[in-house]
């Protein structure tokens, strides 16, 4: 068994639609536990260094307005594959292509106001926990 935390983010469209409750319960449910979170406005900065992997695809400044366009609510998850498991929770980029059931296709209204944020392997997980909330949020 591989216990994991990993980062998640519920992005400003989720806080603007007031259901960040309902996504924590799919990730209490799914055995998931918030062990760090935190509300926040991220400036330009921030949102440019955390999507720095995304800086020369076309949609990167719609994506860092968007992410800057109200507050967000920044955790870490762990448990059993936690990385995989949120991502399965989440869904497709696409909210049109989200499987029924996952929080994007619950709550997502486009591939660009898509709801939450997952880390997507081991090494960015590591790299956004730390970025958020430092290195004593990456447990044993
Ligand atoms: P995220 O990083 O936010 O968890 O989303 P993801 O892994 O599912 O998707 P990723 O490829 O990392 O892209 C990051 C965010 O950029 C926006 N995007 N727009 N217009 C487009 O073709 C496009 N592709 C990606 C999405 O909002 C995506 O969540
Ligand atoms: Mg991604």
């Amino acid at each position: 068994m591989t216990v994991e935390r990993t980062l998640s983010i519920i992005k400003p469209d989720a806080v603007a639609k007031n259901v960040i409750g309902k996504i924590y319960s799919r990730f209490e449910d799914a055995g998931l536990r918030i062990v760090a979170a935190r509300m926040a406005q991220l400036s330009q900065a921030e949102a440019e260094g955390f999507y720095a992997v995304h800086s020369e695809r076309p949609f990167f400044k719609d994506l860092v307005a968007f992410m800057t366009s109200g507050p967000v609510m920044i955790q870490a998850l762990e448990g059993e594959n936690a990385i995989a498991r949120n991502r399965e929770l989440m869904g497709a980029t696409n909210p049109q292509e989200a499987a029924p059931g996952t929080i994007r296709a619950d709550f997502a209204e486009s591939i660009d106001a898509n709801a939450v944020h997952g880390s997507d392997g081991p090494d960015t997980a590591r790299t956004e926990i730390v970025y958020f909330f430092g290195e004593d949020a990456l447990g044993a």
